[in-house]
C-alpha cells in the first residue's frame, strides 16, 4: 500500500460510493475523499479524464482504477489487512460471500436505479409506469437476502463482513428513495442493526463534511 500512495475516493455523497467509505471507515484504511456534484458526467465534465464513464465510484490507487464499489470495498478490506471484514478461500461461507457481494449490486441496486432514473430523475420523459414495475421487481429480488437473514445475523461467517456492506448499502438506497415499503421486517430490522455500526456513522458524516466543503448537496 504504501507503493501506491494514498487511496483516492472519487464520489458523491449517498451514491455507491457510500461502500467504499464506509469499507474503508471499518477497515482503518485512510482515503481521500473526494466528493463530486451529481451527476458528474454532467456538472465535473473533467471528471471523465478520470473516469470515461463518469459513474462514481472510482478508486485510484497507484496505477489501478477502479470502478465497482462492491469490488472496491473488498479492495480497501484487504489493503486495510482487515482479514476479519472478508472471507477467503478455504474459509466456511466463502462461496456465499463471494455470491452476496456481487449480488448486491448486479441484482439489487439495477433495479432501484432504473427506478430511480425513470420515476424521478427524468420523470418528465413520460417512464414512470416502467419505473414503478422497476420498484416492485426491486422489492422481490430481496427474497433471497431475507431468507438468508432469517436465522442469521450477518450474511456470512457468522460475522459483519464486506457483503453486509454491499447489500445493507441497497437497503439504505431504497430508504433514501421511497422504496422502504418494499422492505420485509427482517431486513429493515438487520438495516437498522447495521446503521448502528461505527463505521458506518463515520462514513455518513466524512462523506457529509467533504461534501459541505465542496458546497455539493447528496446524490440521492
Ligand atoms: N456498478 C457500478 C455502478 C456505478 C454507477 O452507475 N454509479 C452511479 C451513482 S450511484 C452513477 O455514477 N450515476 C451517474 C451516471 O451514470 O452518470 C458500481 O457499483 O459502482
Amino acid at each position: 500500500m504504501a507503493a501506491a500512495g494514498q487511496p483516492i475516493l472519487y464520489t458523491c455523497a449517498g451514491s455507491r460510493g457510500l461502500r467504499a467509505s464506509w469499507a474503508a471507515a471499518e477497515a482503518g484504511v485512510d482515503i481521500d475523499l473526494r466528493v463530486l456534484p451529481f451527476p458528474p458526467r454532467f456538472r465535473a465534465p473533467e471528471y471523465l479524464e478520470e473516469n470515461p464513464l463518469g459513474t462514481v465510484p472510482m478508486l485510484a490507487h497507484g496505477d489501478s482504477r477502479m470502478t465497482e464499489s462492491c469490488a472496491i470495498a473488498h479492495y480497501l478490506a484487504i489493503i486495510g489487512g482487515a482479514d476479519h471484514l472478508v472471507v477467503e478461500p478455504g474459509q466456511q461461507d466463502y462461496a456465499e460471500y463471494l455470491d452476496f457481494t456481487y449480488h448486491a449490486d448486479a441484482t439489487i441496486t439495477f433495479p432501484q436505479t432504473v427506478y430511480l432514473r425513470f420515476a424521478k430523475f427524468e420523470a418528465d420523459k413520460g417512464w414512470q409506469d416502467a419505473g414503478h414495475a422497476y420498484a416492485k421487481w426491486f422489492g422481490k429480488r430481496l427474497l433471497k437476502a431475507e431468507q438468508r437473514l432469517a436465522e442469521r445475523e450477518y450474511l456470512c461467517a457468522d460475522r459483519f463482513t464486506v457483503a453486509d456492506i454491499c447489500v445493507g448499502y441497497a437497503l439504505y438506497l431504497a430508504n433514501r428513495i421511497g422504496l422502504e415499503e418494499y422492505i420485509p421486517a427482517r431486513l429493515a430490522e438487520y438495516l437498522s442493526a447495521l446503521s448502528d455500526r461505527d463505521g458506518f456513522r463515520s462514513a455518513i458524516e466524512s462523506e457529509r463534511a467533504a461534501s459541505e466543503a465542496a458546497g455539493h448537496s447528496r446524490a440521492v
